[in-house]
């Protein structure tokens, strides 16, 4: 069968496409952007397809992977293949789907092509090289070029975002214009409470006195930027609102990498895509010197850097690494993007980093049951119950991740169900983008829910109408919940089912406040940073809800800012 290149070569050869008609790999830059803006110039822009696919059952230039490059999904001299299927399973057929399949350029790693790489001279050389565009790499990189240094993104997959793409919550932060405007008290000495008694009390102090003090300003650079964070609710373990998102309660992630990604491209921070870094160098001095990429079109090649921010992001997707760290969860779901598989931490291993609390790994309580997509916390915090599957409640449905998933864990087939009502899925607009992949169910009585989910109808409505009795007198007297933001009485009721997946791996690589990397003997790598899920001690062994984003902010730009200065001598 042709492809689609084939077909666009015969309207006018390879310059239908690329630049030229004498293309060779060295003549296609990984990041691929030449080629879309060519797509874009005869198909009309992402906002144009997207009206031209709205049809669809699922729009798919209308997702929350953004503006990402035509040939992600669009690949020319191969098998063209649909990114939303790395977690959901879409029935779409895409232009040439019956074209032939080539080998994964990203499988496995040459050695012998790092070994020669390694003795050539290098093809680029910057002050600071970062890791992985995610927010933390993001947030690290234009942090680096504002204090002055010269700055290059590498990105393995085919688009940006990494895991934060997924981050559905939002951002803890203390002593913002939307707490004050909304009257909530909060302290950052009441964060530091709620994070450390979160973490078990075992994460660095240091560490989470950051996270808190700074997390206001990252708030501001955000909307500095261009972004919106003003709804304001509140996640498990935290005593107050504090958990801050774009208005009208849409998923953080997808948002706030927008932002980064058009500000990094005002502010000239090359993010080059398909480009993995498979090997990090020292010099005599165990110096940071540069670092081996394996570029899709490009093949392996050296960058010299004076310093580097590792911001890989955990290893929620690498099974090996979960059966080894923790071999309980082996096999079990996971919310976390492909791209989720440890890079980092092994890279960093490999020339001496310490690591702490590495075999901590979060489940998150609530991943669609069989799927890979996450049921936001935040359904729970604006008022949804949890129900095992005869219909009643279990556990306090805003206590910690590990809590709730232990609890559900613990019920007969090991799932439970989330139940709301009509005034829930208009407040939270993520619920419509579950309702719109097929995964809610709906009735206009409790009693009728319950037989559509299999529930016991007598046992779901006593638990409703207890539930409502409760929030009504302000106080839940089966499991002390301390917020009950909304009644369960206004038809239609909702339930979705859930289960817990593994969400985020708490251990990383060890980091001081300065966001530098130590070795095993507790001193600093030279020129080596870190910052987000890839490191340790901020989350200690269980995050809270809304930290994560938060962590990839604060320490994403003191990663980038303290990389530059090191890398500039200052
Ligand atoms: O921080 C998170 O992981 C978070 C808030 C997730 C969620 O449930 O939305």
């Amino acid at each position: 069968a042709g492809d689609l290149a084939g077909f666009h070569a015969a309207l006018g050869g390879c310059a239908v496409c690329h630049d030229t008609n004498a293309v060779t790999a060295a003549n296609v830059p990984d990041d691929e952007r030449a080629l879309n803006q060519k797509c874009e110039t005869c198909h009309g822009d992402y906002k144009a397809l997207a009206e031209k696919t709205k049809d669809l059952r699922f729009n798919p230039h209308a997702s929350h992977l953004g503006d990402i490059n035509c040939t992600v999904c669009h690949a020319a001299h191969e098998k063209p293949k649909l990114a939303c299927n790395d977690c959901h399973t879409f029935d779409m057929k895409l232009p040439f789907a019956d074209a032939a399949a080539k080998e994964n350029w990203d499988k496995g790693v040459d050695e012998a092509a790092v070994a020669k790489a390694l003795a050539e001279a290098p093809r680029e050389t910057v002050d600071v090289l970062v890791i992985g565009a995610g927010s933390t790499g993001y947030n690290a990189a234009i942090s680096a070029k504002r204090a002055g240094a010269s700055v290059l993104l590498l990105e393995k997959h085919a688009f940006s975002g990494g895991n934060s793409m997924l981050a559905a919550g939002g951002y803890n932060a203390v002593g913002t214009p939307q707490q004050a405007k909304k009257g909530v008290k909060d302290s950052v000495e009441s964060y530091i409470e709620d994070t450390m008694k979160g973490g078990r009390g075992k994460n660095d102090p240091a560490l989470v006195k950051i996270l808190a003090e700074e997390s206001a300003a990252g708030i501001k650079w955000l909307e500095d930027m261009g972004a919106n964070m003003d709804d304001l609710k509140r996640s498990g373990g935290a005593k107050v609102d504090r958990t801050h998102r774009p208005a009208g309660g849409l998923s953080v992630g997808p948002h706030i990498i927008d932002v980064l990604r058009a500000q990094a491209e005002k502010d000239g921070v090359p993010a080059r895509l398909n480009s993995r870094v498979v090997k990090i160098n020292l010099d005599a001095d165990h110096k940071i010197e540069s670092v081996i990429v394996h570029g899709k079109h490009t093949g392996y090649y050296k960058v010299a850097a004076k310093a580097i921010v590792l911001a890989t992001g955990g290893y929620g997707m690498n099974q090996e690494m979960i059966a080894w760290y923790r071999p309980t969860f082996k096999g079990m779901t996971s919310s976390n993007n492909v791209t989720s598989t440890g890079d980092g931490i092994r890279m960093a291993l490999n020339i001496g980093a310490s690591t702490v609390d590495i075999d901590w790994v979060q489940a998150h309580p609530t991943v669609g049951k069989d799927s890979r997509i996450l049921i936001s916390e935040t359904v729970r915090g604006v008022g949804a119950i949890m129900v095992n599957s005869e219909g009643a409640r279990f556990v306090n449905e805003l206590t910690t991740r590990d809590r709730a998933s232990d609890a559900i864990l613990a019920q007969p087939d090991r799932t439970a169900w989330l139940v709301f009502d009509s005034q829930l899925y208009g407040k939270a607009k993520m619920v419509r983008g579950y309702d719109h992949l097929g995964m809610l169910k709906k009735a206009d009585t409790v009693g009728e829910l319950a037989k559509a989910t299999g529930m016991d109808p007598k046992t779901l409505e006593a638990t409703v109408s207890a539930y409502n009795k409760y929030r009504a007198a302000g106080k839940d007297e089966a499991f002390g919940r301390p917020d009950m933001p909304l009644s369960i009485d206004k038809g239609p009721f909702y339930a979705v089912h859930v289960a817990p997946g593994i969400h985020h791996t708490m251990g990383g690589v060890a980091i001081t406040p300065e966001s530098e990397v130590l070795d095993i003997q507790s001193r600093p790598i030279p020129g080596l940073y870190a910052a987000g899920e890839v490191t340790g001690g901020v989350h200690g062994l269980n995050r809270l809800g809304g930290n994560a984003v938060a962590d990839t902010v604060v320490f994403g730009r003191r990663a980038g800012e303290h990389a530059a200065k090191y890398a500039l001598g200052l």
